[in-house]
């Protein structure tokens, strides 16, 4: 276990320190000013998707209380936020018109980061596609590349000169896997087959995009965020190994051999079999345009098994309010087999964080595990660049408490406390640590 412990002017003066969050997790206003549907509001209306059968109609308030809420991560000292563009809020159907008032609310959060001097970091899908691309078929038909491309451009053209890093795609395993294949996530659906092609156009779009965007002259870094973990085989036994070995392929090589190397990996496409995706001449060398950064969301690690269930608590660590073992050892293990496997040009830590009952007492919530979580996490970030990895930033997740997709209201990620009833923040422990080590104390 990590325990040594770090401060901030052991890190490279350039380092990115920030907070993240995402559109539908915090901004409610779900149909104001002209926004359509996403997939995520038809999921939540949808009976038992949602543990809380709560929605996003609220959530922070943040289309409102954005003025508030960028002072609170000015307060923080952060030098960077990480936030995400609602896709039908700025183009309600996803391929026809734009809606200037939901350009308007991005550009005024923006002028208020730029007042602050805190760098823009701007995600275009952190999963709420537009609903009426999903009634023609989602991320598993083909046509949505081109709409995700027009999107992309017409974002870059009007902010791309006012941000630091443009994103494609969030966690393109998590839309695919838990959305198209297991259904626990919008949209719903329970296909191998559309899942994969799920992953095929989510890559390539990333591609079709960067090209495009790359196309107006801008400077401004582009890349793509992945859910990472590494994958242990929960025994000596060689059906364990194997196992962990596909599960490895499923989860990361899939998706960094397709961006780095322009190839899907033989073994997965093998196991695929009938599922595999559908590939076009061209499509691998335009999914693989380089990146500027590849952003890491790293939580945990994970065990294969080819028998019963890995049990999260057999190793003694702690474990989250997800059920996900505390381990920033992890994280290290991750980033430098990023570097050396696929030496991509930047490495970014691009969420990282942990939910937990959290309780406000006098006004005060003490949350020393998730505290000792972001600085452990830390730590292990720096042990990673002691051993060569040129990792440039450490966004945690996140700002603040808000919805947690089919978990709803209930598992509370953020540094600050929302109160949800009467939309009131305040700083956890966890940020006043965040705060401080911020300031160099
Ligand atoms: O809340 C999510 C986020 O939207 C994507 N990455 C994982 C977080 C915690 O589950």
């Amino acid at each position: 276990m990590t325990t040594k412990t770090v401060s901030r002017d052991q890190f490279p003066k350039d380092f990115k320190w920030g907070v993240a969050t995402s559109s539908f997790q915090i901004e409610g206003a779900h149909d104001s000013d002209g926004k359509g549907p996403s997939i995520w509001d038809t999921f939540c209306a949808t009976e038992g998707k949602i543990a809380d059968a709560s929605n996003g109609h609220v959530a922070c308030e943040h289309y409102t209380r954005w003025p508030e809420d960028v002072d609170l991560i000015a307060r923080l000292g952060v030098n960077a936020y990480r936030f995400s563009m609602s896709w039908p809020r700025v183009q309600p159907d996803g391929q026809g018109a734009w809606n200037e008032a939901g350009f308007a609310f991005y550009d005024q959060l923006i002028t208020a980061l730029e007042e602050r001097g805190i760098e823009r970091h701007l995600t275009l899908n952190h999963w709420d596609l537009p609903q009426s691309l999903q009634d023609q078929g989602g991320w598993a038909n083909r046509d949505v590349c081109g709409h995700f491309t027009r999107y992309a451009t017409e974002v870059a053209r009007r902010f791309g000169h006012r941000v630091h890093s443009i994103c494609t795609h969030n966690e393109p395993w998590v839309i695919a896997i838990l959305g198209y294949e297991q259904g626990i996530f919008a949209p719903g659906i329970q296909s191998r087959s559309q899942a994969m092609q799920a992953v095929h156009h989510l890559l390539l779009s990333h591609g079709m995009a960067l090209q495009a965007m790359r196309g107006l002259g801008l400077a401004t870094p582009m890349g793509i965020v992945l859910n990472l973990s590494p994958i242990y085989p929960a025994s000596d036994d060689p059906k364990d190994v194997a196992k962990a070995k596909l599960d490895d392929g499923l989860i990361l090589r899939l998706y960094m051999d397709a961006l780095y190397k322009g190839v899907y990996p033989q073994d997965v496409i093998d196991h695929l079999g009938s599922d595999a995706p559908q590939l076009q001449a061209g499509d691998l060398a335009t999914m693989a345009q380089s990146n500027d950064f590849l952003g890491v969301n790293y939580y945990t690690r994970n065990f294969s098994s080819s028998g019963n269930p890995w049990d999260v608590t057999s190793t003694g660590n702690a474990v989250t309010d997800m059920g996900w073992e505390v381990y920033p050892q992890g994280l290290t293990e991750l980033l430098c087999r990023l570097h050396t496997d696929y030496h991509p040009q930047g490495l970014w830590v691009t969420e990282n964080g942990a939910a937990f009952k959290d309780q406000m007492v006098n006004g005060e919530v003490n949350d020393p595990q998730r505290l000792a979580y972001i600085r452990d996490h830390i730590a292990a970030t720096h042990d990673a660049i002691q051993q060569g990895v040129p990792v440039g930033a450490y966004f945690a997740w996140s700002l603040m408490d808000n919805f947690e997709w089919a978990s709803g209201y209930a598992k509370r990620f953020g540094l600050v406390h929302v109160d949800f009833e009467t939309q009131k923040r305040t700083f956890k422990n966890s940020a006043l640590w965040y705060q401080k080590f911020l300031a160099g104390k």
